[in-house]
Parts: C-alpha cells; sequence; structure tokens
C-alpha cells in the first residue's frame, strides 16, 4: 500500500474506530442495573431491591420493594419497630422520587406498616406531594392501608424506658463506633446500644432510569412533630435522571439546611464524580459551623447515570451497600473530619 493509499484509507477508518472504542467504552462503563443503600443493613434492602432489578423491572418498584424489606423488621430505625419519639410514639417519614421527577411523601405518620407504600400512592393518587401526621394516616387507610396497634417493639420499649430516666433532649445520632456480630448486623453506639440507620437507596434499572426512595423513623427521642430530611425530596433523596441521584443519612436538620441531596445532584451536573460531590455537600455543612459539625454525623451517598457510585460523611463509621452484577458488598465511606 503507498502512502497516499494508508492515509486515506486511515482518514476514513479512524473516526469509525473511534465511535467504535468510545461506544464500547460507554457500554463498558455503564454499570446497570445497580442499586445502593444506606449502612450495611442495606445489604438485604439490596438483595430485595435486586429481585425487581434483575428481572427488568423498574428501579421504582425496586426502590419501594427495598424500603418495604426493611420497614418489616423490628429495628431500631426504620418501621414500626423504631424508636419513638419523646412522648413514646413511633412517627415515621418516607419519600420517593421516579425518574419522571414524580414524587411522594409522608411525614410524621403513626401506626402504618408500609409508610413507602404511602408515600407512593400519594405521588400516584394525588395532586400533593407531602402527607403529614393524621391527613397521611387518614388517606393511608383510606388507600387500604390497616391501622396497626401502635404498639412499642420490644427493644423500642427498652431503649424508652432507658431514655426516660433522664429524658435529656439531646439527639445524637449516627456517630458509629461500630462493633459488628455479623455481616448485616446493625451499627452500634460505644455503649452497644442500637443507633439511628435511615434507609436511604437510590437505583438504576436495566433501561437506564434512576428513582429512589428514603424511609425512617427519624431521630429516637425527638420532639412530637418534628420533621427530619429523609421525607424531604431534595433533602433526603433527590433523583436527576439525566445526571444522577443521591440519599442522605445523619442529622436531618443539616441536611435541610443544604438541600443536601439537590446539591449533590447539581454537583454532579457540574461534572464531579459522585464522591466528589458528597464530599463537596459534606464540606459545606462543616464550613458553616466547624466546631458544631464535630458534634454531627451526615452521610451522603450518589449515584450517576454511568452506575458510578460514591460516599462522603463528616465523621468516620458511615457505611454503605452496593448490589450490581459486578458486587454485593458494604463500602466504608469516606469522611472529612
Ligand atoms: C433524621 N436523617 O430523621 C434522619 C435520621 C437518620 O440515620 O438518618 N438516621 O434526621
Amino acid at each position: 500500500m503507498n502512502r497516499r493509499k494508508f492515509l486515506h484509507l486511515s482518514a476514513l477508518t479512524a473516526p469509525l474506530l473511534t465511535a467504535k472504542k468510545a461506544l464500547a467504552n460507554n457500554f463498558e462503563q455503564t454499570t446497570k442495573p445497580i442499586v445502593i443503600s444506606t449502612w450495611d443493613s442495606g445489604m438485604p434492602v439490596n438483595a430485595e431491591a435486586w429481585k425487581v432489578l434483575s428481572t427488568n423491572g423498574r428501579a421504582l418498584d425496586a426502590v419501594e420493594a427495598g424500603a418495604r424489606h426493611i420497614e418489616d423488621k423490628i429495628d431500631c430505625c426504620v418501621g414500626l419497630g423504631g424508636y419513638p419519639d419523646r412522648d413514646g410514639i413511633v412517627t415515621l417519614d418516607s419519600c420517593i422520587m421516579d425518574e419522571h421527577a414524580n414524587i411522594g411523601a409522608v411525614a410524621g405518620i403513626e401506626r402504618i406498616k408500609h409508610p413507602v407504600s404511602v408515600a407512593r400512592k400519594v405521588m400516584e393518587k394525588t395532586p400533593h406531594v407531602i402527607l403529614v401526621g393524621a391527613g397521611a394516616q387518614q388517606f393511608a387507610v383510606e388507600n387500604g392501608f390497616s391501622l396497626e396497634t401502635g404498639e412499642l417493639s420490644e427493644s423500642a420499649k427498652k431503649a424508652y424506658a432507658e431514655w426516660l430516666i433522664k429524658s435529656e433532649y439531646k439527639p445524637v445520632i449516627n456517630i458509629e463506633n461500630k462493633k459488628q456480630n455479623g455481616p448485616f448486623a446493625p451499627s452500634f453506639f460505644d455503649d452497644g446500644s442500637l443507633n439511628h440507620d435511615t434507609m436511604g437507596l437510590v437505583a438504576m434499572d436495566a433501561g437506564g432510569n434512576l428513582s429512589g426512595a428514603v424511609t425512617t423513623s427519624g431521630m429516637a427521642f425527638k420532639l412530637h412533630g418534628r420533621v427530619g430530611d429523609s421525607p424531604i425530596i431534595g433533602a433526603g433523596l433527590f433523583v436527576d435522571n439525566e445526571f444522577g441521584a443521591a440519599t442522605s443519612s445523619g442529622t436531618g436538620e443539616e441536611v435541610i439546611r443544604i438541600c443536601g441531596t439537590h446539591l449533590v445532584v447539581e454537583f454532579m451536573r457540574q461534572g464531579l464524580s459522585p464522591e466528589m460531590a458528597c464530599k463537596k455537600a459534606v464540606e459545606r455543612i462543616v464550613k458553616r459551623d466547624p466546631v458544631k459539625a464535630k458534634t454531627l454525623q451526615v452521610g451522603f451517598l450518589a449515584l450517576n447515570k454511568k452506575g458510578q457510585y460514591g460516599a462522603y460523611a463528616i465523621q468516620k463509621g458511615f457505611v454503605f451497600s452496593v448490589k450490581s452484577d459486578k458486587e454485593n458488598q458494604v463500602h466504608p465511606s469516606k469522611y472529612l473530619i
């Protein structure tokens, strides 16, 4: 082949090869389906979500299934087994968001087993986005959810009785000194008591669509009526189907103050990786009050459209769970302080 012919040929094929390579890279880089969730208690949650994702189901159905799974468990932090508020009443917060920016949430709902499903009903059946307290409960019952007894779980009874001795209004959450009993053991305080671990999960389905859900009993022994970040879209959860999704766990007031997960997703929109986006949001919290930040924990967890994920927390101890075709494990989050 003479030089001229060679140059001519490579001029023709080079763009084709580059396009092919780019396509292959893109394909290789996108991990989907995938589900990520807060804490090590996210492992069985992910497993439940995976049943939907691995059978070509929708991310929205996957995150609802995952959240329902943990709401069924007797757990310190999610569902009716959760720790009560200052008045001894379990009040639950939850929200859900899909790829079309449809949103639904309930806050301070009592005696309903699956707040995430009520949140979904709010999203699908009403022109509203949040229902609270008695109104949320009424809506749930009208939509076929049964009203449970409202009796505290045994562990919640015990924890509440202990808290009542001092009745100190000093909500401190999620600065772990983890002592694990097994791969799915919950997180513990230094003294061995259970900590508060909200379940936030985001997923991308095989079709590349994102959704997320959060469910929690909120901060233990909170004021009756207190609402945290978990049911607030843009604080505890945000999904932007073009760029990514994020969720949070930790001191809700601090997350709300910076519209935390919305901020994380905006950082991803600007081109940051999920981990860097979470880091920048954590920095925003710490910068506002570096002294107070030493006493707080907030963790952000994010997923982008390539199926890349990352997390960042104020303090050591935040962990998250990942399930895809490539992995099924718990990761420690990086932290600032
Ligand atoms: C709240 N963010 O109610 C929740 C609590 C939490 O892990 O995340 N605990 O503020």
